[in-house]
């Protein structure tokens, strides 16, 4: 069949919307219509080339909601009608990560996904023959697009599917950073450094577990309001400062917090977060993503110290067994997701969503097919 989508066809040039060829569902596959995706700033940095993973051409997105269309054999979870969140961590249920609690990175279908292609080594997009690849194993930025079910969460069909999109990928990563990664305590002083999609949803996550104080950090102050209306009770922004921002904090907590959590993907920033931790317990956790060749550093008396450095993807939610309980929490009114839409278009403005990320001016844009 033909599909709409929007084209990385290299590094760092605007997508190009297209007509191209996509293949329909194989064994264990199932096809989506995305009704709406989010624009998350991992698709950015895999456009920008920085990602050691980037392949192109591709179809870049990853913060989708959408129906199943077509059930290709052996599908037994999921039929036409269904709605659905594609999931860049799948769960197969079966593999070792799967049958452990204490991750959520399923591996079943892994190898492949970073190669840009489906389990079977190949790819369903392709374009005058060419094959295009597939991005973290969704490619939402495609009005239709194929997944195994592996990779699929089924949700209840009254949540709004241009808003649950954002549990795809943002929300659910920085609040889950929160629950199911550091493991809040109530009482604790928390600090987020980064105040868009993700780690407005740490501060979410925050309030949910009954932090005590939560310290908000970012360059852009625009940000603030937002971040005070979720639950920060400080907002510091690094600029206004002429010493370290982990010096800033430390002195502003007398000691250092519980937990950190670095929301941006810049090194320099998780240093930051580790160091503003509180000697003998604080913890850091890193959810932003840094580019190819980047690496951490810190004095390893930190860690001597007592402080400890994790990371978490995708807020260590296991898909299809806890993100229907997200949408369930959010039609509940415990989540909050409208809030974060702060534009939305179609995909022929996907490029103007890019620069408005880049540009600090939205927190998420969804694009609606
Ligand atoms: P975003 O672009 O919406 O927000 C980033 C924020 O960081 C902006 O508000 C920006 O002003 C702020 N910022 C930039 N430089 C800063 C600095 N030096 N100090 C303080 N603040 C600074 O991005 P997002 O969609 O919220 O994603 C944030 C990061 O998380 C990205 O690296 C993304 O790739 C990553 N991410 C990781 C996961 C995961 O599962 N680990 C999931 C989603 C996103
Ligand atoms: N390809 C990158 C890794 C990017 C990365 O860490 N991705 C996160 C999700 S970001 C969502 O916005 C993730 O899930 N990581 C676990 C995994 O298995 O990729 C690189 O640096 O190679
Ligand atoms: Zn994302």
């Amino acid at each position: 069949m033909k599909t709409r989508a929007a084209v990385a066809w290299e590094a760092n040039k605007p997508l190009e919307i297209e007509e191209i060829e996509l293949e329909g569902p194989k064994s264990g596959e199932v096809l989506l219509r995305i009704v709406a995706t989010g624009v998350c700033h991992t698709d950015a940095y895999t456009l920008s080339g920085a990602d050691p993973e980037g392949l192109f051409p591709s179809i870049l997105g990853h913060e989708g909601g959408a129906i199943v269309v077509e059930v290709g054999p052996d599908v037994t979870s999921l039929k036409p009608g269904d709605h659905v969140i594609p999931l860049y961590t799948p769960e197969c249920r079966t593999c070792s990560f799967c049958t452990s609690d204490k991750t959520n990175l399923c591996q079943a279908i892994r190898a492949t996904q970073g190669r840009g292609l489906m389990p079977d080594s190949t790819s369903r997009f392709s374009k005058k023959g060419k094959p295009i690849y597939h991005f973290m194993g969704t490619s939402t930025f495609s009005e239709y697009t194929v997944l195994p079910e592996i990779a699929v969460a089924k949700i209840r069909k009254d949540a709004p599917l241009e808003k649950v999109c954002l549990l795809g990928c943002g929300i659910t990563t920085g609040i889950g950073a929160v629950l199911n990664t550091a493991k809040v305590t109530p009482g604790s002083t928390v600090a987020v450094f980064g105040l868009g999609g993700v780690g407005l949803s740490v501060i979410q996550g925050a309030v949910m577990a009954k932090a005590g104080r939560i310290i908000a950090v970012d360059i852009n102050p625009d940000k603030f309001e937002f971040a005070k209306q979720l639950g920060a009770t400080d907002c510091v922004n690094p600029k206004e400062y002429d010493q370290p921002i982990q010096n800033v904090i430390v002195d502003l907590t007398k000691g250092g917090v519980d937990y950190s959590f670095e929301a941006v993907g810049n090194v320099n920033l998780m240093r930051a977060a580790l160091e503003c931790c509180h000697k003998g317990w604080g913890e850091s956790t890193i959810i932003g993503v840094a580019g190819a060749g980047q690496e951490i550093a810190t004095r390893p008396f930190q860690l001597v110290t007592g402080r400890v450095w994790r990371g978490s993807a995708f807020g260590g939610v296991k898909g299809r067994s806890q993100l229907p309980g997200y949408v369930d929490r959010y039609m509940d009114g415990e989540i909050k997701v409208d809030e974060f839409v702060t534009h939305v278009m179609g995909l022929e403005d996907i490029n103007h969503a890019f620069h408005l990320m880049h540009e600090g001016e939205s927190i998420r844009s969804v694009i609606q097919f």
